[in-house]
């Protein structure tokens, strides 16, 4: 393989993880903070984002996102990273 192939190939392999979907993961809400935009959740492992199940931290791009959440709820949601931060891209409650 030249350099310019597997420079192409490294390319298409970014690009296609670049453009990966998020997975829905399913989580359960443990703080709100809409004022900072921030969102803690206990969350199942994250395939997209190669996470294993933890309580973590995560941005919330927009405060209505939280309008109808409360502390406790099961949710499914998905997250990506978005400048660098762990943001919620989507969540709803789980049925
Ligand atoms: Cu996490």
């Amino acid at each position: 393989m030249t350099h310019k192939t597997s420079a192409a190939a490294l390319a298409a392999l970014l690009l296609s993880t670049a453009l990966a979907a998020a997975s829905p993961t399913e989580g359960e809400i443990r703080k709100i903070d809409a004022a900072a935009g921030k969102l803690t959740v206990r969350h199942g492992p994250i395939e997209n984002l190669g996470m294993d199940a933890m309580t973590m931290v995560f941005r919330m791009p927009e405060t209505g996102m939280a309008s109808g959440l409360a502390v406790g709820d099961r949710v499914t949601f998905e997250a990506d990273r978005v400048n660098g931060a762990l943001t919620i891209t989507r969540i709803e409650k789980a049925n």
